[in-house]
């Protein structure tokens, strides 16, 4: 009797020892593909997450050195004096409530710039000549490339008192 209770004990206890692996290797199974899957995740999210920021940062940084903004303020033109290369494009930008119109010096004929003049505005492609050839709007922009050198003196020719200066190195 006391034999066969042993038995009995023993052979629960193996039972419960391969319900206990089960149980372990059940868990195991499961866990198993959720890590795999896991680890691909982010091995794919890896290049992408490295590999952007790079392609990104360098555009704009070559934007911001090629062109200077120059805000056409209430109060006039800001900054009112800017040193730039030559090559190098200026974005004026008209943040008044009142239209603004960027142009050479000398009032009111616009030909200190080698190649402008008021005169051109009717056949000039917009940017071709150192002349908005128009009053801005609000918001509206006008750019220019200086490739000549010199010190540059332009006004509002809506407001001719209203002066800058952009000198080409
Ligand atoms: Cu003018």
């Amino acid at each position: 009797m006391k034999y066969s209770m042993k038995k009995e004990s023993v052979s629960t206890s193996f039972i419960a020892l391969v319900g206990l692996l089960f149980l372990l290797t059940g868990c195991a199974s499961k866990q198993q593909p959720i890590s795999v899957a896991s680890e691909q995740a982010s091995a794919q999210h890896l290049p992408t997450t490295v590999s952007s920021p790079a392609v990104q940062s360098s555009p704009p940084m070559e934007r911001e050195s090629s062109t200077i903004l120059v805000e056409l303020t209430d109060s006039g033109f800001s900054p009112a004096l800017i040193t730039i290369k030559a090559g190098q494009t200026v974005k004026f930008e008209n943040n008044g409530a009142t239209k603004r119109w960027p142009a050479s010096d000398v009032h009111p004929v616009h030909a200190s710039y080698p190649g402008s003049g008021i005169q051109k505005c009717k056949s000039a492609a917009p940017g071709s000549i150192f002349d908005a050839c128009h009053g801005l709007d609000a918001g509206e922009t006008f750019t220019f490339t200086f490739n000549e050198r010199g010190a540059w003196h332009y006004h509002d020719h809506l407001d001719p008192g209203s002066k800058g200066t952009i000198v080409v190195e």
